[in-house]
């Protein structure tokens, strides 16, 4: 039967980078199962930058991206010989099995989940100047995710949730700054990671250590996965000093 696997030798171009975009199915289900906090959510959160984590350990990526239920990993090395069905099944079970396990070492109200949870994953081969668009995209989404959750939850204290859909049809993104302002909200000091959301990539770090021979404690700079909360808007620089080669 193998001749029916048609997809199985689906490849990837040779040298182009990827993105692989995850994002959880149905977490509208499991904010409501967990009543996370509106519109953000601090330990869930938390939850996908610890998913990112088990990712950067498992594949190396030079980059992870993530905001609400959506992460996007950058991937220089193509990994398992560029098979497309293999990528895709492998990362959306891996993040799948890695939220779960983080869920259930944060949350105590587990049982609350009405079942299994599932992320889908999709594959973007990408040359290197629309590594850079592609990221801005993605933040500009984060944006306007914000700016509307917030704005939605703010009017949804005194209207139907209906009403409040209605409102905010057909707002442009300063007159929602200013229903957030006449109410008490300055969009533009809400929390970094809210605003622009989390990354994940190598950093230098000074780490402290014991040299036995000379009987004393040395500094070191060791290269260590980071979780960025207070990310800049992106630019090319920013995914030139991330790597150095994507210049
Ligand atoms: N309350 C709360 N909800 C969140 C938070 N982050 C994500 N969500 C929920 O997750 C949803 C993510 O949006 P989508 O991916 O479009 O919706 P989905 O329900 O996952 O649907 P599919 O992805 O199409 O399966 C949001 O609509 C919210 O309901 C958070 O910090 N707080
Ligand atoms: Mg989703």
């Amino acid at each position: 039967m193998e001749e029916c696997e048609i997809y199985s030798n689906l490849k990837l171009p040779c040298g182009s980078k990827i993105v692989i975009r995850a994002d959880g199915r149905n977490f509208h289900r499991l904010s409501l199962d967990l009543d996370f906090k509106k519109p953000y959510d601090k330990n869930f959160a938390r939850i996908m930058s610890l998913s990112g984590l088990d990712i950067f350990k498992e594949f190396s990526p030079r980059f992870i991206y993530t905001f609400s239920d959506e992460i996007n990993i950058l991937l220089e090395e193509i990994p398992f010989a560029g098979r497309m069905e293999k990528i895709d099944s492998v990362f959306a079970g891996f993040i799948s099995s890695s939220f779960t396990q983080n869920l259930f070492k944060e949350y105590k109200e587990i049982d609350k989940v009405s079942g299994p949870l599932s992320f889908d994953s999709r594959i973007i081969p990408l040359s290197t100047e629309l590594v850079v668009k592609y990221f801005q995209e993605r933040q500009s989404e984060a944006w306007r995710n914000c700016l509307n959750g917030y704005a939605y939850w703010t009017l949804r204290k005194d209207h139907s949730p209906q009403k409040a859909v209605q409102i905010l049809k057909d707002q442009k993104s300063d007159q929602l700054h200013e229903l957030l302002f006449q109410r008490g909200i300055n969009i533009s000091d809400v929390a970094s990671w809210q605003r622009r959301g989390m990354g994940i990539y190598r950093r230098k770090v000074e780490v402290e250590g014991y040299n036995p021979l000379e009987d004393k404690k040395v500094v070191s700079r060791r290269n260590r996965a980071y979780v960025d909360l207070e990310l800049p808007l992106f630019d090319m620089d920013f995914f030139k000093i991330l790597g150095n080669t994507l210049k």
